[in-house]
This record gives C-alpha cells, sequence and structure tokens, in this order.
C-alpha cells in the first residue's frame, strides 16, 4: 500500500509537556514519524507520496470554524504576550462555569481545549494542517479505488472534537478523512480506534450519526486517560443510536482480551456494512509503552492487521499514537503488512 507523509510534521515539536504533575521532555515527539517511516520503507511497503493540499473546506466539515481560526492565530497571540515558550492553559469551564469565550489568549487556550499536557508552539497549525493533508489525500487513495493507503499522521487527530485540543491532537486527522468520504458518496463508514486510549474526540464528532460507525478499544475511563468518555454504555445518541462501540479494558490486559474486544468490534462493524473502513491507529497498546498500561507484543500487530483484512473493505489507516520510539514502526508497519497478509 501506498503511504502519504509530510516533512512539515517537523514543524510541531515539543520541548516539555506536563505529565504527572511535571514538565518534562515530551513523549510525542517528531522521531515517531521518523522510525515509521523508516520502517515503510524498509520493508518496502510501497510508494510513499506527499499529500496534495486540501485547503480548510474538509476540515470545517468536522471542526468549528471559531476554533480553526484560533488555532491558527493561538501562536501569534501567545507570543504577542512576550512570552517564546510553548504555549499551555491553566483553567477549564467545568460544572457551573460560563461557556463564553473570552477575548484574551489564556481563556482563548482555556475555552478551546481539555487538557494541558498538550503545547501550542510556533510550527503547529502548520504540522496539524499538513497532517489533515496527509489523512485526506491518502483519503483520496481509497476513495479512487485502492485497496487501502496509509496516513502517517502527525500529529495524531483522535482526541480533537469539533471544538477543542487535547491528547497531543488538533486537528481530528481520522474524522475529517472519514467525513470526505461521506461526502464524496459514501453512504457508511466504520472507524476503528485501536490505540491505547479513547478516541473520545472522534466519538463526540459522530455520537448523534447513523452514517459514521465508531468502535474503540481502549484502556477503562476508571483508570486511564482522557477519564471522561469511552464507557461500554455510550452507544449513540438520536439518529446514531447503535452506531457508537466502545471497549474499556483495564490495565495490565494482554492480548487475550485485546483480541476478543477487536473480535468482537469487527462482528459490529461487518454488520453495520460501511463502504470504507478508517483506522485510528495508535500502536500505544505496547507491552513496553511508556505511559501506556497494555501488554501487547510486536507479533500481535500482525494478526491485528489480518483481522481488519477479514472486514473485506477498502481501508484507510491514520497514524495516531505510540510513544516506544523504538519499537514503534516495526509496530504500527506490522499492522500494515498483516493487512495486506505478508506476515
Ligand atoms: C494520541 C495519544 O495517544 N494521545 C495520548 C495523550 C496522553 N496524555 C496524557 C498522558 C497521561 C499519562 N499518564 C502516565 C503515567 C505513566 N507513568
Ligand atoms: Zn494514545
Amino acid at each position: 500500500m501506498k503511504t502519504v507523509y509530510s516533512e512539515k510534521h517537523k514543524l510541531h515539536h515539543a520541548k516539555l509537556e506536563l505529565i504527572n504533575g511535571q514538565m518534562q521532555p515530551a513523549v510525542e515527539m517528531p522521531s515517531r514519524a521518523e522510525t515509521v517511516l523508516d520502517r515503510v520503507k524498509a520493508v518496502d511497503l510501497g510508494l510513499v507520496v506527499e499529500p496534495t493540499a486540501h485547503g480548510l473546506d474538509p476540515v470545517l466539515k468536522v471542526h468549528d470554524a471559531g476554533y480553526v481560526d484560533f488555532l491558527s492565530k493561538a501562536w501569534d497571540m501567545w507570543t504577542a504576550e512576550g512570552r517564546d515558550y510553548e504555549a499551555l492553559p491553566l483553567v477549564w469551564a467545568v460544572r457551573g462555569l460560563r461557556q463564553i469565550e473570552p477575548d484574551y489568549i489564556d481563556g482563548k487556550l482555556s475555552y478551546y481545549s481539555f487538557d494541558a499536557g498538550t503545547p501550542i508552539t510556533s510550527g503547529t497549525w502548520q504540522a496539524a494542517t499538513a497532517a489533515a493533508d496527509v489523512a485526506l489525500t491518502a483519503a483520496d487513495m481509497v476513495r479512487d479505488g485502492a485497496r487501502s493507503a496509509f496516513a502517517l499522521c502527525r500529529p495524531p487527530g483522535h482526541h480533537a472534537a469539533a471544538d477543542f485540543y487535547g491528547g497531543y491532537c488538533f486537528l481530528n486527522n481520522a474524522a475529517i478523512a472519514a467525513q470526505s468520504f461521506i461526502d464524496s458518496g459514501a453512504a457508511r463508514v466504520a472507524i476503528l480506534d485501536v490505540d491505547y486510549h479513547h478516541g473520545n474526540g472522534t466519538q463526540a464528532i459522530f455520537y448523534d450519526r447513523p452514517d459514521v460507525f465508531f468502535a474503540s478499544i481502549h484502556g477503562h475511563p476508571k483508570q486511564e486517560y482522557p477519564f471522561f468518555l469511552g464507557y461500554e454504555d455510550e452507544t449513540g445518541a438520536g439518529k446514531g443510536e447503535g452506531c457508537n462501540a466502545n471497549y474499556p479494558l483495564v490495565w495490565g490486559s494482554g492480548f487475550d482480551a485485546w483480541s476478543a474486544a477487536l473480535d468482537d468490534a469487527c462482528k459490529k462493524i461487518a454488520a453495520y456494512g460501511p463502504d470504507m473502513v478508517v483506522v485510528s491507529l495508535g500502536v500505544d497498546t505496547f507491552e513496553k509503552d511508556p505511559i501506556s498500561q497494555f501488554k501487547l507484543k510486536s507479533p500481535d500487530y500482525l494478526k491485528i492487521g489480518e483481522t481488519i483484512a477479514k472486514l473485506g473493505k477498502p481501508t484507510l489507516f491514520v497514524m495516531e499514537g505510540g510513544y516506544a520510539v523504538a519499537e514503534i514502526g516495526v509496530n504500527a508497519v506490522n499492522v500494515l503488512l498483516g493487512f495486506e497478509g505478508r506476515s
């Protein structure tokens, strides 16, 4: 399969992130994408191509205009206050507080975010829009008849909702790609999110819609980030009732429990009957991931790809998380090799 990749991801390079109460070297770093690209080349997965510019229209089909405008200006507003370091929010509009967008940059960062672990840097906007173009270009390949394509997106996207960022995510690349399938004539799209963390942004974007099915296997919200979404009883709302499936698993889960959840998710997706499948491909389920608590091993990722291939649908893979940088290439590309029957 072809891989779509843009060097512009390097423009988003946070030095520090707030984690476990301390500012520490950011785990979401440019070498993640470089390592995956190296592995794509080493196994000769297929051509690596640059994205084509799709503009903001397909982004605005998923994200609110006010949010997109904020993201495009946030760094300039931040540095206009004399700050030459990365931007983080400090306060959120929780229960009982007013949901009114402030004018001042510190208030805007709070209004449009849900965590303090996602720094905005000088090149964040350029990298995030390039990642959306990567996803849209790979989606075009699948729409035009390819059996599969790999969008090597960075920064990732699945925690970003219509109007907020967080979890290292700014624009929801997988959601933007899924929406582009719908807008070019697909009746139904399924998104399978295998990242260790719940894809709260993607779920929220499509929660009341019958044309996009969302399934996610992830750390249990009682224990794991992002904590406030991802329970099993979240099955969709209104016309989207029945089009959302969550598989929360406890810390320490290995491939037995994980693959049972995958089998069930694939059964539901097959019954839904999508025209295309979008895979939010995070490999932070790996046993050596520095911020995660599942126990998957490198060969397990081949089996994940094989299982997804059995759906028999045109499939777009969109890179999400995975922070064991030394193994991220092998693990992510193993899913793609398994899908192609090259395991
Ligand atoms: C795309 C993606 O994978 N985003 C993940 C964002 C996670 N951010 C919060 C991490 C909190 C980690 N707690 C770690 C405890 C490790 N000792
Ligand atoms: Zn993750």
